[in-house]
């Protein structure tokens, strides 16, 4: 049964397209939210991380064992964990999915524990699309989201999200002046005062509450406040692939770009995180 009130789902879905998120409140509640808190909590409590991973605050990657490779080794920071199958099945999330409208939705199976320790430093302004070669970086629609809930609440004082609305289909300045997200070009500024940093005039803070579900377009530039605090903020990130190309929204109105529309389904292109043409 749908959750969320038919208009409240299209003015969600009509935020994701247009803006390149939604925020829909309070979907993972207690006794789950603290489960996944104290879990959360128990890994970090454990985990050394990398100073690369500084602006990041972590780069936990934990797979359900079913999509575990055989051969693959474990490491510190990729293992697996049968705990993940409860968030990546989490039924709340997977109905508001479908109450948004989200058609062929694919969970990698894994979620990534992003964890800005006390006192952590801001994370750069980014988006990660790592496909902008392949016409379906085209798409009016979304065509690979996140889902991702913070583990306390968020302010700017710990370290809120930030967005930048309407960036996932349009290029501004600011694009130009962005190495490749999570790669080591990035990794290596060391002044805060760097451009990756810098305020926006059309920056949005995104306080949220523990446990309020984002859904964000991967092309959305985005980035966090420095955590200004003694406690650890934690967020839980889940990526789903979704309408995968060709595939057009079977609620979709608008215009379709003729790269969709006619599709050339052997197309053959190299992965890039950097936008190329198909960003206006
Ligand atoms: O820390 C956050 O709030 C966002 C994390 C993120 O966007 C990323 O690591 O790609
Ligand atoms: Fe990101």
């Amino acid at each position: 049964m749908a959750i969320l009130e038919r208009d409240e789902a299209l003015k969600k879905r009509n935020e994701l397209v247009e803006l390149g998120y939604t925020i829909i409140p309070g979907v993972m509640t207690d006794p789950f939210l603290s489960e996944v808190r104290d879990w959360t909590d128990r890994v970090m409590d454990r985990v050394e991380v990398d100073p690369k991973f500084r602006y990041q605050g972590s780069d936990v990657q934990i797979m359900t064992p079913e999509r575990w490779p055989e051969d693959r080794e474990p490491t510190d920071r990729n293992y697996s964990d049968p705990f993940v199958e409860r968030i990546v099945e989490f039924p709340a999330a997977l109905q508001i999915c479908e109450d948004l409208g989200l058609e062929g939705l694919g969970g990698h199976g894994n979620v990534i524990l992003l964890s800005k320790p006390p006192f952590g430093p801001p994370l750069y302004w980014h988006q990660d699309h790592m496909n902008w070669n392949h016409p379906e970086s085209l798409s009016p629609w979304p065509i690979k989201v996140f889902l991702s809930y913070y583990m306390t609440d968020t302010t700017r004082e710990n370290g809120c999200l930030r967005v930048l609305p309407g960036t996932h289909v349009k290029r501004i300045p600011l694009h130009d002046q962005l190495p490749n997200a999570h790669e080591p070009e990035i990794q290596a500024i060391e002044d805060l005062n760097h451009p990756v940093f810098q305020d926006h005039p059309d920056a949005v803070d995104v306080p949220l509450s523990a446990g309020d579900l984002v859904v964000a377009d991967s092309r959305m530039l985005h980035a966090a406040w420095p955590n200004n605090t003694d406690k650890r903020r934690t967020l839980v990130l889940l990526w789903h692939d979704v309408f995968p190309f060709p595939s057009i929204p079977s609620w979709w109105e608008g215009d379709v770009p003729e790269e969709i529309r006619n599709p050339d389904r052997n197309i053959d292109v190299e992965r890039t995180r950097m936008p190329g043409e198909y960003l206006k």
